[in-house]
């Protein structure tokens, strides 16, 4: 079944000129990318995400680090999206994550890991309207998108 996800190349990512290799990694996949903005999140937004960490040891320190530069927030569209991205991310502690995943490649860290995804459907239509109106995500067809699901 063709999905929506959210996904968000973190702050660590950004510094380190991390962008377009992540993107190239999502786009080879086949997953096709119908909403891309670099924004500063604000601390509404910052709360809003994770809102279920709220009560979490981290979550002060998870919030300064999400605002601490710029991130790219994107709007992914393909066949399982949800998982599919789940997967190519990998384990939310880089340390742990496996070769081949974004975190497992480029992060080494538990909470500066690179990227995040949503982790189901529902949280994928939440933590989109956040960051996304409706108007906002484009449609268009992929050339290949017959050849590569
Ligand atoms: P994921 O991003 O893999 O879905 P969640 O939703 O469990 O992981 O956690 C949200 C974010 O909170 C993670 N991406 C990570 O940056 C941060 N985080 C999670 N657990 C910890 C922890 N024990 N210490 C510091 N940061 C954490």
């Amino acid at each position: 079944m063709i999905e929506r996800t959210f996904a968000m190349i973190k702050p660590d990512s950004v510094v380190r000129g991390l962008i377009g290799e992540i993107i190239q990694r999502l786009e080879r996949k086949g997953l096709k990318i119908v909403g891309m903005k670099m924004i500063q999140i604000s601390e509404g937004q910052a709360d809003r995400l994770y809102e279920v960490h709220k009560e979490k040891p981290f979550f002060k320190e998870l919030v300064s680090f999400i605002r601490s530069a710029p991130v790219v927030v994107l709007a992914i569209e393909g066949e399982s999206a949800v998982s599919v991205m789940r997967r190519i991310i990998g384990a939310t502690d880089s340390k742990e994550a496996m070769p081949g995943t974004v975190r497992g490649d480029l992060s080494c860290s538990k909470s500066m890991n690179a990227i995040h995804a949503s982790d189901s459907p529902e949280n994928a239509k939440r933590e989109l309207s956040i960051f996304f109106t409706e108007s906002e995500m484009l449609r268009y067809s992929r050339l290949d998108e017959s050849w590569v699901c």
